[in-house]
């Protein structure tokens, strides 16, 4: 299997087995027809990026019944809304123009209708913005530019490392912006995967685990500058990345430009590193596995998230040891989780049951979901960081 970056050749180090799609939360009826495919992740020896070795296209993945909404989390209604300001403030002149890419429900975007702006997005779904249904590519941005010229922003989080043509993610931003403009993009940073032990993070729409080093090569690779990174607390820990046609300061952003310093520092790609992952993933496993059979009363999961197709899957955690798995989400309220076929629930089967344990799959969220459930009179156990009851 050769890097679908470099064409560089790929070193495997973690295999997480069978697993269905991650997000296809799905019917009884559709059980027997559910796919499955082997979940596996290697590292380039040349551009050294981390990236999944079997992919699921993208069309199959992202659709109009994409069952995941940005806003239901209010932590990210309000980050995206802190970084917003700090775009009106520094980045965008009053009469710019900004592109999100991966708009989803519009939860950031919504802080720019009185600018000039545009969503990108296949499985966008709403008339409160303006949004071109559409993937992101060289086509739609030269459309876009065809239309409403360059863009001073070009703004993505949790979207770039979904898309599998990197080259062509960069090309299209390179021709959508602006000489001055910037890209930003925000996504998982694979160092606080390794240290937290969130493997999870891993299943098919992640096509890629981005380090800062990884990063600068492949933005290099298509003529554009890394111009600064600043860390981030959301989704376990994740990178914001700035990126620019010339070398430029990054006004008011208070963003360090100690590119070197980051990629000189990262080891969490040496090969000794990624092959001890591999055991603490095997071993964070069969702890939890030992804990979760050792736990006597009701135990459901707390959160449908993608996430937790992979740690579900992975661990063979199915409905004899989680009742259900509680959402809040309707598109997945009445179906069953994939591959293992747990049912979801509205949380107010959580409310009246009051389980015994709440695994909780959304551990992203924790601190908004412990402020959330003061009346939980159970005990969550959780597995990143590290297995435990909490
Ligand atoms: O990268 C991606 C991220 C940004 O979002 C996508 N590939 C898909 C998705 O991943 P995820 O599904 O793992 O994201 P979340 O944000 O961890 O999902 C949270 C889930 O938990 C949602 O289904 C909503 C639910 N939830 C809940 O039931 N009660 C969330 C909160 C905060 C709650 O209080
Ligand atoms: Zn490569």
């Amino acid at each position: 299997m050769n890097c679908r970056i470099c064409n560089g050749q790929l070193s495997k180090f973690l295999d997480l087995g069978q697993q269905p799609i991650a997000n296809r939360f799905l019917l009884e009826s559709e059980f027997d027809s559910e796919f499955f495919y082997q979940l596996e992740v290697g590292i380039c020896n040349d551009c050294s990026m981390i990236q999944l070795v079997n992919l699921i296209p993208p069309d199959e993945l992202f659709g109009q019944d994409y069952p995941f909404f940005s806003s239901t989390s209010t932590f990210m209604t309000n980050h995206f809304q802190m970084f917003a300001d700090e775009i009106k403030a520094h980045l965008l002149p009053p009469d710019g123009f900004i592109v999100e890419v991966g708009c989803n429900d519009g939860t950031f975007l919504k802080n720019f209708t009185d600018f000039l702006h545009m969503g990108v997005d296949p499985s966008t779904l709403s008339n409160e913005f303006m949004a071109l249904k559409e993937f992101f590519n060289k086509r739609t941005a030269d459309w876009i530019v065809g239309m409403m010229g360059t863009a001073d922003v070009v703004y993505a989080a949790n979207t770039v490392c979904h898309i599998p043509d990197l080259n062509e993610f960069f090309q299209a931003t390179r021709a959508l912006l602006s000489p001055d403009g910037f890209l930003i993009f925000e996504d998982p940073y694979w160092g606080a995967i390794v240290r937290k032990g969130s493997f999870d993070q891993i299943y098919d729409e992640h096509v890629y685990y981005f380090t800062v080093t990884a990063i600068k090569n492949v933005v290099e690779m298509n003529g554009l500058r890394l111009l600064g990174v600043s860390p981030l607390e959301t989704h376990g820990g994740s990178l914001r990345y700035y990126v620019g046609k010339q070398q430029k300061e990054i006004p008011g952003t208070g963003v360090t430009q100690a590119i070197n310093r980051w990629s000189a520092s990262e080891i969490c790609t040496h090969l000794a590193k990624l092959s001890s992952f591999s055991k603490s993933v095997h071993l964070t496993r069969d702890k939890l596995r030992t804990l979760l059979s050792s736990l006597s009363g009701q135990i459901v999961g707390y959160g449908a998230t993608s996430k937790s197709t992979t740690t579900l899957n992975y661990c063979g955690i199915g409905p004899d040891t989680l009742d259900y798995i509680t959402d809040t989400t309707p598109d997945k309220q009445g179906k069953f989780s994939p591959g293992m076929h747990i049912p979801i629930v509205h949380p107010d089967k959580f409310y009246k049951d009051r389980p015994d344990y709440a695994l909780l799959l959304a551990w992203n969220h924790i601190t908004e979901i412990l402020k959330k459930e003061t009346e939980f009179r159970g005990k969550f156990v959780l597995y990143v960081p590290g297995v435990k009851i909490l």
